[in-house]
């Protein structure tokens, strides 16, 4: 049974990203799958959401979590089957829960048979399926650092050439100016559209168009290199729209671009109406913490920053084009946005409850993030060979070329580290969480004890339950989707607060990024208090961590 689908279904959706490996386990292996996703698609819809972004689940050596694909078109085995997959769709299908894929095709795996092919020799005729170039004197043929540490160029031993790898050395990347790739990859969409799939992610797609005369990067801060060197190529928007055109024809078909590098200045021309795609996500916001050295170089962030954001890629998206956006606050790819954004200590679920809130109210598709419902932390590796990153991992061998201590290199992973996002879903306080029978591929976080899905179903006031109140309010009031998004100046920084206006009503939302009480709100005459987080809530004040959420007619 396929979904009713309309084009455009995303605007008023709201999106559960489910990272198979660490949802649920059905077969007592340890690590998550088809099946364990099929088992808790009941729990899914009583969030109210609509779709289910789930994370590669295709054949992959798993070097990047499943980001190294080696065959697009069978499933991971320990994941399951083809007709396992076939059963979650029909399920997902059956409860009226759409389903968004997500495929890889900035690079693949070095596993992938294109590659095998690719790298045997200087005259295979899948050779050109990938970047090969002579090294510069004895050395790469560019400077170009990879995202995981090191060169993004790797040297063959076979044919003494390098290949670019953006990513790992196992993920070699693809060449969009080869028309046979194109055509592979359009024909990969359409196998799985024509299995009845609601939307597509399209991994790094921002990437896929390289200045293929890999010119030496004049500036050693790496999120400059993705905007100016990875994103944004010359032939980026040509190709996005062919490959609308050729395999994305029909607009009932979600397709969201991961973009790093996307500005709010270019972000329109990917979303041109019909021949770019319909949403991407931009990280402005998630690399406001990022020290010239990427991830694992953290910096302090402000919160009149963070504001910015919201505000400057609202303006570009609505006021200045007819673009949509999404709206994350943390993923796969990212720490915890209860630790990160808010407090996981003392005021960890009013702080859950509050950053829910942003994610809520804002214009733009919101994506939640699988454990972001409970308030699910960071965890506190005790040691980097604790670490499944890839991305930690091969940090940590850089840090230690340049002398920094494991210690030191732990402070900044369990900071920003993306493993603090792949622990098991915390299902109930056993032993593994609920997750599996058997100890799991990843640690699980001792606080499940206290913060697991089977209490907070229990507890009314609980950061789950007070999620699915936000959901309901938002599908309720089409004014928090689409009305107009306004700033309000506040005399406390830390103090978030802004209006949605529609048709004869304004909402206000205020949110305390903070520890402390406030006393000092905006205007609010005329406003009815409608939602707020935490218990004693006074009119003309603030508490840590308090998000209000209030109307009035106009
Ligand atoms: O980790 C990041 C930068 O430090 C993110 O920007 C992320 O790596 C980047 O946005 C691309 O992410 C996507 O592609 C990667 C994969 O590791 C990520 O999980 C995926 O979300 C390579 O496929
Ligand atoms: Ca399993």
């Amino acid at each position: 049974m396929s979904s009713n689908r309309q084009p455009g279904w995303w605007k008023e959706a709201v999106v559960y990203q489910v990272y198979p490996r660490s949802f649920q386990d059905s077969n007592n292996d340890g690590i998550g799958d088809l099946p364990g996703i099929l088992s808790r698609l009941d729990y899914i819809q009583s969030l109210g959401v609509d779709a289910i972004w789930l994370n590669p689940f295709f054949k992959s050596p798993n070097d990047d979590g499943g980001y190294d694909i080696c065959d697009y078109l069978s499933i991971q085995p320990e994941f399951g089957t083809m007709a396992d997959f076939d059963r979650l769709l029909e399920g997902a299908h059956q409860r009226g829960l759409k389903i968004i894929i997500d495929l890889v095709f900035n690079h693949t795996s070095d596993e992938h048979q294109w590659f095998r092919a690719s790298s045997q020799s200087r005259t295979n005729p899948k050779r050109p399926y990938y970047f090969w170039r002579d090294g510069k004197g004895d050395g790469p043929p560019s400077n170009w650092p990879s995202f995981f540490g090191g060169s993004a160029w790797q040297k063959d031993d076979r044919t003494g050439q390098y290949y670019l790898h953006l990513f790992s050395k196992k993920q070699p990347d693809l060449n969009w100016e080869n028309p046979q790739v194109r055509e592979e990859l359009q024909s990969i969409i359409r196998y799985w559209t024509n299995k009845g799939v609601d939307g597509i992610r399209l991994d790094v797609i921002s990437a896929i168009s390289k200045r293929t005369d890999f010119p030496d990067a004049d500036t050693a801060d790496f999120n400059e290199i993705i905007a100016r060197y990875y994103a944004n190529g010359p032939r980026i928007f040509e190709f996005i729209g062919e490959l609308r055109a050729q395999a994305l024809s029909d607009a009932s078909v979600l397709t969201v671009g991961e973009g790093p590098g996307i500005n709010a200045e270019n972000a329109v021309d990917y979303l041109s109406e019909g021949k770019g795609l319909d949403m991407i996500f931009h990280f402005d916001h998630m690399f406001l913490d990022q020290g010239p050295g990427g991830r694992f170089d953290p910096k302090p962030w402000s919160m009149e920053d963070f504001k910015l954001v919201f505000s400057r890629w609202d303006e570009a998206l609505y006021q200045r084009s007819k673009g949509w956006g999404s709206i994350f606050l943390g993923n796969h790819d990212f720490p915890r946005q209860v630790s990160r954004w808010g407090n996981d200590g003392e005021f960890r679920e009013e702080a859950a409850k509050a950053i829910l809130t942003l994610l809520m109210t804002l214009r733009g598709t919101p994506f939640i993030y699988a454990g972001d419902e409970l308030g699910m932390t960071n965890i506190k590796l005790k040691s980097v060979s604790q670490s499944k990153d890839v991305e930690t991992l091969n940090g940590f061998r850089t840090a230690q070329e340049k002398g920094i201590s494991e210690e030191e290199f732990l402070l900044a992973a369990n900071y920003a580290g993306r493993d603090n996002a792949r622990t098991p879903f915390q299902w109930d306080d056993s032993t593994y969480a609920g997750f599996s029978g058997v100890e799991p591929w990843m640690v699980v976080n001792p606080n499940k004890a206290v913060i697991n899905r089977e209490s907070q179903e229990k507890e009314p006031s609980s950061v789950l339950n007070h999620f699915r109140k936000l959901i309901r309010l938002r599908k309720s009031e089409k004014t928090l989707v689409y009305g107009d998004y306004l700033p309000v100046e506040t005399s406390d920084g830390q103090l978030m607060a802004y209006k949605r206006v529609g048709e004869g009503v304004e909402w206000m939302v205020l949110i305390n990024f903070s520890d402390k009480n406030m006393n000092a709100l905006p205007d609010l005459t005329g406003y009815e208090l409608v939602i707020s987080n935490v218990v004693g809530s006074k009119a003309n004040g603030m508490l840590p961590w308090e998000a209000k959420i209030l109307k009035k007619a106009v």
